[in-house]
Formats: C-alpha cells, sequence, structure tokens
C-alpha cells in the first residue's frame, strides 16, 4: 500500500488529482484545509490536502498533469516535486528545468508583490474604523460612477493586487469592478499611496454591508420566521437567538415549529425549549399557525423554524408561501450558509425573493476561510443583512454582522470575521 499526497486549490481539484493518479478505487484517507503559517502566508493561498492510498501494483505509472498550464505549473510545484521523476527517463529532463526556471522567475515576482501585499494588510491594520463611518458618507469618490475597464486595473499593479485580493476572497468580478470605479483615474490624477487606495476601498466595502438589522432587544418583535435550505443551521441559529434573548436580555420568547416533515426536527427544537424552560408549538396547518400565535401574543418575542426544503421544488415553496402569508405583521430571515457557491446562492435568493422580503443570514463562516458571498449576495439583492454564525456552539457562535471585519477579510486581512 502506497500512501500520497495531493493538494489543490479545492477538493475537487484535489480530488480529480488523485482519480488521475491513483484511479477511482483510491482509498480517501483524509481530507484537510491547510492554511498557510508565517510568511508563506504572503506567497501561498489557503488549500486542500488529500491523502490517499492505493495498492502498488495498480498505482498508474503516469506521470501527472504533464499537459498542465504554466499558471498551473507553480501552483502544483509542491506536487510534481512530491513525485518520483527519476525513473521517467530523459525526456522529463527538459519538463523539469522548465518548471525549475519558471518558479523562479515567478517566486522573483512573488516577492515584489509580497511586499505590496504586505503594506495592503498593514494599510487594514491601521484603519481607524469611527473614522471610517464619519467618512463614508461625506466621500464623494465612492459616489462615483465611472465604469473602469478590467484592463486599465491590469496596468496599474497596485490597484491589480487589491483587485485581485478582492477577487481572491471570491467576491464577484461585476461586484470587485463596483467597488474599483474611478480608481484608475483617481490613482492617475492623485498619484496616492497605497494606504489611501486600500482605505477606499475598505470605506465602499463598509458601506456596501453596512445596511444591516437583527431582532431588537427592547421592544416587542413581529413573529420571526427563518427560511431557508435544508441543513443550513436554521433550527440551530433559532436557539442561539433564543439563548441570547431568554438569558442575556430577559426577554419572555417562545418557539413554533412547522417543521414536522422530519421526526427528529420536532425534537431538536424542544430539546433546546425545555433546556431554556421557553414553551414551544407544533403547528401542521396554517390555520394552526395562527392559533398559536394568538396563545403566544403576550410574549416579546415569538421564532419560528420552518422545514429546510428545496429552492427547486415548486410545491414545497407553495406550502411556505401560504403559510408565511397567513400572517400580516412578520419579519423574515433567510438562513444561507457562505459555504455555498455563489451561484447556487443566487438561484436560491432568486426564488426566496419571489416570496417574501426578508433579511439573510449568514452561517458557517468558520467552514470557509473567504467571505466573498457576504458581499456578493449584500449587492446582488440589497436585502438587510442581519447575524453571522461561526459554529455550532449554542449560544456562543452567533453575532450581528461587523461590516469592518468583513472588509478585513476581502482585502487580505487578517480576521476571520467570527466575532465581536
Ligand atoms: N460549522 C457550523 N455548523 C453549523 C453552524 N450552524 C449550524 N451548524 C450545523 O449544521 C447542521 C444543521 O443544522 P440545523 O440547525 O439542523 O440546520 P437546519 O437548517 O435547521 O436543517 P433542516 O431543518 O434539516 O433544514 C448541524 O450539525 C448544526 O450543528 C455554523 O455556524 N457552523
Ligand atoms: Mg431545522
Amino acid at each position: 500500500m502506497e500512501i500520497r499526497k495531493y493538494k489543490g486549490t479545492t477538493e475537487e481539484e484535489a480530488r480529480r488529482l488523485v482519480k488521475e493518479e491513483l484511479g477511482i478505487d483510491a482509498l480517501i484517507v483524509s481530507v484537510k484545509q491547510i492554511k498557510p503559517k508565517g510568511i508563506f502566508r504572503l506567497f501561498r493561498k489557503a488549500y486542500v490536502e488529500i491523502t490517499a492510498a492505493r495498492d502498488d501494483r495498480t498505482i498508474s505509472k503516469e506521470l501527472p498533469r504533464i499537459n498542465l498550464k504554466a499558471d498551473d505549473l507553480l501552483k502544483n510545484q509542491e506536487i510534481i516535486e512530491d513525485t518520483d521523476f527519476n525513473h521517467k527517463g530523459n525526456e522529463l529532463d527538459e519538463f523539469k528545468q522548465f518548471i525549475a526556471k519558471y518558479s523562479s522567475k515567478q517566486k522573483e515576482k512573488q516577492i515584489h508583490s509580497a511586499e505590496t501585499i504586505n503594506s495592503i494588510k498593514k494599510s487594514i491594520d491601521e484603519v481607524d474604523e469611527d473614522k471610517v463611518v464619519d467618512e463614508i458618507k461625506s466621500d464623494k469618490l465612492i459616489n462615483k460612477d465611472i465604469f473602469i475597464e478590467e484592463e486599465s486595473i491590469e496596468e496599474t499593479p497596485t490597484l491589480k493586487l487589491i483587485y485581485n485580493q478582492l477577487l481572491d476572497n471570491e467576491v464577484d468580478e461585476p461586484y470587485a469592478n463596483e467597488l474599483m470605479n474611478g480608481m484608475v483615474e483617481y490613482f492617475v490624477n492623485n498619484n496616492p499611496g497605497i494606504d489611501e487606495l486600500v482605505s477606499i476601498v475598505y470605506k465602499r466595502v463598509v458601506k456596501n454591508l453596512s445596511d444591516f438589522q437583527v431582532i431588537d432587544t427592547h421592544i416587542k418583535s413581529n413573529p420571526v420566521f427563518f427560511i431557508g435550505p435544508t441543513g443550513v443551521g436554521k433550527t440551530t441559529t433559532i436557539a442561539k437567538i433564543a439563548s441570547l434573548h431568554t438569558l442575556i436580555h430577559n426577554r419572555n420568547v417562545a418557539l413554533i415549529t412547522a417543521d414536522t416533515y422530519r421526526i427528529a426536527a420536532v425534537e431538536q427544537l424542544r430539546t433546546y425549549a425545555n433546556i431554556l424552560g421557553i414553551p414551544i408549538k407544533v403547528i401542521y396547518t396554517k390555520e394552526e399557525m395562527l392559533e398559536a400565535l394568538d396563545f403566544f401574543k403576550d410574549k416579546d418575542l415569538v421564532l419560528i423554524d420552518t422545514a429546510g426544503r428545496s429552492h427547486k421544488n415548486k410545491v414545497h415553496q407553495e406550502e411556505l408561501c401560504e403559510l408565511l402569508d397567513s400572517v400580516q405583521q412578520k419579519d423574515v430571515f433567510l438562513t444561507l450558509s457562505v459555504a455555498t457557491k455563489y451561484r447556487d446562492l443566487m438561484k436560491i435568493v432568486n426564488v426566496y425573493k419571489s416570496l417574501c422580503d426578508f433579511k439573510v443570514i449568514f452561517t458557517k463562516l468558520d467552514e470557509t476561510l473567504s467571505f466573498g458571498n457576504i458581499l456578493n449576495i449584500k449587492m446582488a439583492t440589497k436585502a438587510k443583512l442581519s447575524y453571522i454564525t461561526f459554529g455550532q456552539n449554542v449560544p456562543d457562535d452567533i453575532s450581528e454582522i461587523n461590516p469592518h471585519k468583513i472588509a478585513r477579510n476581502l482585502l487580505g486581512g487578517e480576521d476571520d470575521g467570527s466575532s465581536e
């Protein structure tokens, strides 16, 4: 049995490498997200490492990925270095030399870039959050709407680095362009330092994310529905919010669950209700929903759990729509996992948009390193953001969104966006 490690920028890519070399019968021993530490953070992005095994006798002796594009080579340098070339004969020497030459050139370039990236990080560290908030309203550049071509950013290395930080953190290209709007012209006319450029983009991100709203802890709230795809964390988030409002803010909270499709779902919420000592009602129809709301009319806050439903299932969506329509005064929180692919998130959001107005909760920030999706969804939908959650612990792993933390993350700063 031979054990090998494979690295890819995504799990999918690493799995493909395993499959290419070890075949479909390969045994996956472990899948790890590796975050480069120390100085390597400047040079390398996080990657996924898969340890896989297969019987020696069946391992393909073909050189993996010999048709790699030049740009892929550096990324896969370590994989190639891990591979035993010696038995492959002279034809590979040329290839090895090419890689060595290519990667030393790339490393030179990266050292230069790393200095600039360092300056970006330093600029982010020095941002004065209070000043930013004051400046956002008056900053004329923020309101400028000259569309810039991406090519002009390409020709301006400092801007290109800032732009790339956004793209690397999964900000969708049109929104990255919007954030960089007018920057080339500003750069040419004013010759600003990198800290000023970073600060402009930082302010734009913060401005975009600043329109958020969480459940008020003082006034009596409308009934609050939690909707969203299966398994994103609706019930867990309800438990977190119910705990905070009950234990920290001393409010009278009640729970309703309309998730009667899975036997365990009711028990899951009932367990939290029992621990917190708060009442819970299970409802099957919209009439029962109205009765339950009437029963809880003296409560400060009623949180309503719904069944996770596929956005592709029309019947399920109609049922949800009927339930939501039966309550006039309400707040709805669409719960989304930040780790979902952006294109899928957009499809989900578009379906729910046709049902009702909602605010967005992003869950599972602990499962991804890049928070571009938060900004993408905000910019695409203009829906208000609210809470973020970053772990399974009830009630600790939740907070209201902090636009500064997200902005730092998107510009390559240290923040994981997880806590206050
Ligand atoms: N890592 C991580 N896991 C979370 C987070 N929030 C919830 N989970 C986990 O995600 C899983 C699903 O959570 P639920 O709260 O049951 O999700 P749901 O949306 O109610 O699921 P359905 O009712 O089946 O649609 C559970 O294992 C939770 O512990 C989070 O912020 N981070
Ligand atoms: Mg649930």
